[in-house]
């Protein structure tokens, strides 16, 4: 079933490796034929070459918008051999088949990625080559389609030796589809988002970019667990992320490690000062910010958010919002870690890290982004949502209302602030106890709100120890250094990621010593959780927002 190779089309952007295809084809005998400048490179190379123009007769027109598209081509690719009426059509209209067609496409997404204008963007959509590929790609019973220079070398031992058999001709007409469609999809995607972007702020308001142009990054070593095969790819119309981030050092980063990275991301991401998360199973068991007075920020922020809860940190994923200093290696050397992600390192840092052979180290790319949409898999279908920020009105705690108790001093406000948004990173039920920029207690993933609260107390009370500050009886913070192992929830402030249903669960915050309470509000039964409220003499203020995160 080898189709023999006489005669073939070459339309390519990227010329790369293009004088060796030319030249190698030329050897086996096959006739070129070519689009504007790639016959130009051809004939330099001193290969004959047969203009595309010649071929159709017709010019190519409107600045190259119509070069290929012809019947005296695509009649050429699409012609079925096996038909006698097609082979008489041919002869008829004078037009010669093509064995092999090679197009590679405008650099669509490049241009994209470069942030040219609008204008620019769309004179790169390819609209030539794409149904050049197609064609050939549909008639694979007779011609065979190349749309990667990475193939030139096979395709020039193919031409030499009678053509491609059957099955490669399918295996390639299959990657054709599949390239044509990924582009098809960063089109679509890119499109809909200068339709989508409703403010006009340049950022997409609707996830437009969820049609995913993904392209297999890595193949993993597992997935969750051993038995399951597992991948990475990159959504080349998307923000670079974590799946472009860059590892310094350590061995391959695993599935878990992936998803937990970016859960760390979200945890240590959302805060403007230098903030550090550590995550155990995609849920945060440490966020802290920088003490203001901090000599080396970040340290201090991996310093505090250790202590939520060392026991938890041992196998942890760490995120840091600013570049990894020496200090905070020096810390981190010491605590078995899988991955560290932060937007860079200092030299000295990755080397002190990098003497522990299994600890990940990754720089995040440059530019990175939030991905505009979440997408999940239900059976049957995939559910889409925008990403879950911290921009809502509620978010601001200048748009909050006092709902219990007297208005929060400038330390408890800056505490609120702080849980209210490293609570969103908790999967719900989720419960955050806070003090002096840092989660001492964290509840979540609970199926109640009650057991959640539990947990948020039981752990503030019996993990780890208090670095900072110590806190004395009535909750106030004073001192620094002074090492404390129990009753970190006196004298906290709580964030809960959604309403209290009941009073039930806030009093067990009220009976482990809480001074204030940030949460949705907007429950049924909102006077019973403000009655208890009131009862124990603490502040509660509400969002008005909340923060699932399931
Ligand atoms: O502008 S197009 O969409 N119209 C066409 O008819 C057409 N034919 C080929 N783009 C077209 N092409 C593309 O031109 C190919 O996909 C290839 O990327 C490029 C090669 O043009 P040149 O040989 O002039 O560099």
């Amino acid at each position: 079933d080898l189709v023999p190779i006489r005669r073939a089309l070459i339309s390519v952007y990227d010329k790369s490796g293009l004088e060796e295809l030319a030249a190698g084809l030329h050897a086996a005998g096959v006739a070129l034929v070519s689009t504007g400048s790639t016959a130009k490179r051809i004939a330099a190379a001193g290969i004959p070459v047969t203009e595309v123009e010649e071929v159709t007769g017709s010019p190519e027109m409107l600045d190259g918008r119509v070069k290929t598209l012809h019947p005296r081509v695509h009649g050429g690719i699409l012609a079925d051999r096996r038909v006698p009426a097609h082979m008489q059509t041919l002869a008829d209209m004078k037009i010669e088949a093509f064995d092999l067609v090679v197009v590679n496409l405008y650099p669509f997404v490049e241009t994209v990625r470069s942030g040219a204008a609008n204008d620019a963007v769309v004179e790169q959509i390819d609209i030539g080559g794409p149904a050049m590929v197609r064609s050939a790609a549909k008639n694979h019973a007779a011609v065979s389609i190349v749309v990667d220079p990475a193939s030139y070398t096979e395709v020039i031992a193919a031409a030499a030796s009678g053509g491609f058999d059957l099955k490669s001709r399918q295996r390639l007409a299959a990657k054709a589809f599949a390239h044509t469609a990924a582009y098809d999809t960063a089109v679509a995607s890119w499109t809909a988002a200068q339709f989508l972007d409703e403010d006009g702020d340049g950022v997409i308001d609707w996830p437009a970019y969820s049609g995913l142009a993904l392209e297999r990054s890595e193949v993993l070593r597992y997935g969750e667990n051993p038995h399951q095969q597992a991948a990475l790819y990159v959504d080349k119309a998307a923000p670079a992320g974590i799946a472009q981030a860059d590892q310094l050092h350590g061995k391959a980063m695993s599935y878990n490690n992936y998803v937990d990275a970016d859960a760390a991301l979200r945890a240590a991401f959302d805060f403007d000062v230098p903030a550090v998360a550590v995550i155990k199973h995609a849920n945060p068991c440490g966020v802290a910010v920088a003490s203001p007075d901090a000599v080396d920020p970040i340290a201090d922020a991996h310093a505090k958010a250790h202590a939520t809860d060392p026991l938890s940190a041992f196998g942890g994923v760490i995120a840091a919002n600013r570049t990894v200093t020496v200090a905070m290696a020096n810390a981190v050397k010491d605590i078995f870690t899988e991955v560290v992600i932060a937007p860079a390192f200092e030299a000295e840092a990755v080397a002190i890290l990098s003497a522990k052979k299994n600890i990940r180290l990754l720089a995040l790319p440059e530019g990175y982004g939030r991905y505009p949409a979440e997408i999940r898999q239900v059976s049957g279908g995939v559910l889409v949502q925008l990403s879950d920020k911290v921009d809502a009105d509620g978010d601001n705690p200048a748009n909050w209302t006092l709902a219990a108790g007297a208005a929060a001093d400038e330390k408890t406000m800056a505490d609120l602030a702080f849980a209210w948004t490293a609570v969103r990173a908790a999967k719900s039920n989720a419960i955050l106890l806070a003090n002096n920029g840092a989660a001492v207690g964290i509840g979540m993933g609970q199926v109640n709100r009650v057991d959640s609260c539990k947990l948020a107390v039981e752990r503030a009370n019996t993990l780890g120890v208090v670095i900072e500050s110590k806190v004395d009886a009535a909750g106030g913070a004073s001192g620094t250094g002074d090492a404390v192992s129990e009753q970190r929830a006196r004298g906290a402030v709580a964030a809960s990621d959604a309403f209290f249903p009941f009073a039930d669960g806030l009093q067990i915050l009220l009976d482990a010593g809480v001074r204030a309470v940030v949460q949705p509000g907007g429950s049924v039964r909102d006077e019973e959780v403000i009655a208890a409220a009131n009862a124990a003499g603490i502040t509660m203020y509400f969002t008005g927002a909340r923060h699932f995160f399931h």
